[in-house]
């Protein structure tokens, strides 16, 4: 079952700076602080390609998705794309009205909070983590900045708690972890680099974060998103229950993949989200995410000066490159897009946007730990800001991938490290 509405609004497109000039900065080693090739076009001219995006929503879905949508706001035209059911047991159809969980999209609320502490003179990017919580980190040279571009060297913890996927999330679900509790499960392991050495994807970075949010703040993270993010920008379907196991209101079910072949889906919707709480526990839906990163990169959050330290980036690999809990992805078209990925048990989300905060899209399947349907759902990004493949740079349309509408890193043949942004290997599993 498949359905795509486009809503009425301004004309498709916008001015595009300079679409085919030369990469805005040179390409970096993987890992080590630097641009990689971001691209200088700073918004989406093709139209959103609604064929390839059903196409892709039912391509996850046949993997084993029990449902996947799309939402895209393109400068007041909304798209929406659904295919298959938000609930296994009743057979509803999927809605771009649905709240989940958002998992690692938490992470750039997370920054955000922390880079308008930045602004308020509160906190500052170079100091030692252990300036403001004194003690908690064996090494006073890890820096805050460290953390949120993910340099810091923390061991990330949930490689060992879910390492058995079921089983491991099963004994969290309804658990409630303290913060402390979390950076010292990290800290049973040593380091994986030194302080700014390399970049390392870990939970742990944004552990601290929302430490360093409740010690400068005296509030809770909670209360902290909610007032300086989800109020002023009226979202109003986005919701941090951390320690409630429910998703308020119509909402997705999620269904995670156990690792033996052939086995039932769990339900995983119900659970406390502790494991991940400022690195993972935000509930929202596609119009809120689609807003809330529309306004960051308008600039809407923050000064211009805290979204230049934003967007300073790491480079992860040939086409994504990491900010201050922010990622870039560099699309065949020209364009680089702004936002982030997640994944909670049951739930896949990509949610980017233009530079200019015209264009965004996210996108979700209600299943996990299901690499497939991750890599199908990362081609959304290409038909939602690239438009049909035959728009593509004819350098991209020389790879076999590109040439069917992939993004590049998802062909078949190209090196495993490409096929996948970041997530520790041993996590999420085919
Ligand atoms: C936890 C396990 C994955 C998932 C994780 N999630 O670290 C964070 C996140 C919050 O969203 N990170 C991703 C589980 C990488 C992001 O930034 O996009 N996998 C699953 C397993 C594998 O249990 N044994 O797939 O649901």
């Amino acid at each position: 079952m498949v359905s795509a509405t486009v809503g009425t609004g301004t004309a498709l497109g916008a001015v595009v700076v300079s679409l085919l000039a030369a990469p805005a900065q040179a390409t970096t080693p993987a890992g080590t602080p630097g641009a990689g090739t971001e691209r200088v076009a700073v918004a989406a001219t093709a139209a959103p390609d609604d064929a390839g995006l059903r196409a892709i929503l039912r391509t996850a879905r046949s993997q084993g998705a029990p449902g996947a949508m799309a939402r895209i706001d393109d400068n007041g035209t909304v798209h929406r794309l659904v295919e298959g059911v938000d609930d296994r047991a009743t057979g509803r159809t999927i809605s771009t009205n649905d709240r989940f969980r958002v998992g690692s999209v938490t992470k750039t609320f997370s920054a955000v909070v922390l880079l308008q502490l930045v602004d308020e003179g509160k906190l500052k990017l170079d100091k030692s983590v252990n300036s403001y919580l004194p003690g908690l980190l064996p090494d006073n040279r890890i820096t805050v900045r460290h953390v949120l571009s993910h340099r810091s060297g923390l061991y990330d913890y949930t490689n060992d708690m879910f390492a058995r996927t079921v089983s491991g999330f099963e004994a969290v679900r309804n658990k409630v972890f303290s913060y402390r509790d979390l950076v010292k499960l990290s800290l049973q392991k040593p380091r994986t680099n030194a302080p700014g050495a390399a970049y390392s994807y870990s939970n742990t970075n944004f552990v601290v974060a929302g430490m360093l949010i409740e010690k400068l703040t005296g509030h809770s993270v909670g209360t902290e998103y909610q007032k300086r993010i989800f109020t002023p920008l009226s979202l109003t379907n986005t919701f941090y229950v951390h320690p409630g196991t429910l998703i308020p209101g119509r909402h997705a079910n999620g269904y995670l993949r156990p690792d033996t072949a052939g086995a039932a889906l769990v339900d995983s919707t119900k659970q406390t989200a502790s494991w991940a709480q400022s690195a993972g526990a935000i509930i929202s839906t596609p119009h809120d995410l689609d807003a809330f990163f529309s306004a960051l990169l308008r600039g809407k959050l923050m000064s211009a000066a805290q979204l230049t330290q934003m967007t300073k980036w790491t480079r992860v690999n040939s086409n994504t490159s990491y900010g201050l809990g922010l990622r870039r992805r560099d699309l065949s078209c020209g364009i680089s897009v702004y936002g982030h990925t997640g994944t909670v048990q049951g739930y896949y989300t990509y949610a980017f946007t233009t530079k200019d905060g015209k264009r965004s899209l996210t996108a979700l399947a209600n299943t996990s730990n299901n690499t497939t349907v991750l890599n199908t759902m990362y081609r959304t990004l290409e038909s939602a800001f690239c438009g049909k493949p035959a728009t593509m740079s004819a350098a991209r349309a020389a790879d076999p991938g590109a040439a069917q509408g992939w993004a590049p890193g998802w062909a078949p043949g190209w090196a495993p490290e490409e096929r996948h942004e970041d997530i520790a290997p041993a996590i999420t599993r085919d």
